[in-house]
């Protein structure tokens, strides 16, 4: 026996049509829901950084955070979180790194809480996230996805992956951040641990190789040790940091306990160099 196709008739065809409809409404809807959700992934992150990014420039072009945001973004977004290699944030670096004074230079390898609590306390000094763009980042992750619009925070960890879009943003603006040290810089660096300079550091593998030895007068390592006996200034690691700088540069190395550098900044009258 024939059968009608399933919608020739008039009132199949209405049914159909209504069908269609309905199919056609929930794909849209789908889809909808699924932007606004990677959308949606997006809004903690892009708050956060252009909200400091405000925080900081008060007074500036109301666009200038939003360049800096889309800077930022066009570097990683659309991209296999794998493959961001450091030079995809030159344009970030070119819109939003900010030169800095002379002499205020602050450094630190394994000892950031330590250099953080310093600067904030001692307005001597300057660290990488104490600068605009180090500030809007600090402590974030961020990565996109290939074939993707989406702003994702789960990503691949530090070392999973070398040209991953957090370690490549970091290796990125600490170059510029050692590149743009002028007159006498410090370091902070974990007298406690067997490898202070380790090779696997970005102060090791990317700032030190980007002083500019025209501009840069001397180095001061402030060692900061939990047991005051060692002298930890004297070790391998120490020797190896020496010979990886200019010999021209006048170099010093402290053995300080962190007790010492945490009673300065406890104690608003005490100057920075009285510090160490
Ligand atoms: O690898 P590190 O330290 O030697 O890097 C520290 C060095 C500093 O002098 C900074 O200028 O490199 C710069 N830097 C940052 O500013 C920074 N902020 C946050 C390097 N890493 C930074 N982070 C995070 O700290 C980063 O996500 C990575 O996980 C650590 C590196 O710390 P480390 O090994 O103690």
């Amino acid at each position: 026996m024939l059968r009608d196709p399933p919608c020739a008739a008039p009132s199949r065809r209405r049914r159909c049509a209504l069908l269609g409809a309905c199919a056609l409404l929930v794909a849209v809807t789908l889809v909808a829901a699924l932007l606004a959700a990677t959308i949606r992934g997006a809004t903690p992150l892009r708050t956060a950084v252009v909200g400091r990014c405000r925080e900081r420039t008060a007074g500036a072009s109301p666009d200038y955070c939003e360049d800096a945001w889309n800077a930022f973004a066009a570097a990683f977004v659309g991209k296999d979180p794998c493959n961001v290699p450091p030079e995809s944030y030159d344009r970030l670096m070119e819109a939003a790194f900010q030169k800095r004074p002379c002499n205020t230079t602050l450094f630190w390898s394994k000892t950031k809480s330590l250099a953080h609590a310093f600067t904030e306390k001692k307005r001597c000094l300057l660290t990488l996230e104490d600068t605009l763009l180090g500030y809007m980042l600090d402590g974030l992750t961020w990565c996109g996805q290939n074939g993707s619009n989406g702003i994702f925070t789960e990503c691949p960890c530090w070392s999973c992956c070398p040209d991953n879009p957090v370690r490549s943003f970091w290796i990125r603006a600490s170059a510029a951040f050692a590149a743009g040290a002028c007159g006498d810089a410090y370091a902070f660096m974990n007298g406690s641990i067997s490898s202070p300079f380790s090779s696997e550091s970005i102060f090791a593998s990317t700032e030190v190789k980007n002083f500019n030895y025209s501009a840069l007068n001397s180095l001061t390592i402030v060692l900061v040790t939990r047991d005051s006996s060692t002298d930890a200034c004297d070790g391998a690691s120490m020797k190896s940091l020496q010979r990886a700088l200019d010999p021209a540069l006048k170099y010093s190395c402290r053995n300080v306990p962190q007790a010492r550098v945490e009673s300065c900044i406890s104690q608003p009258d005490v100057t920075c160099s009285n510090c160490w």
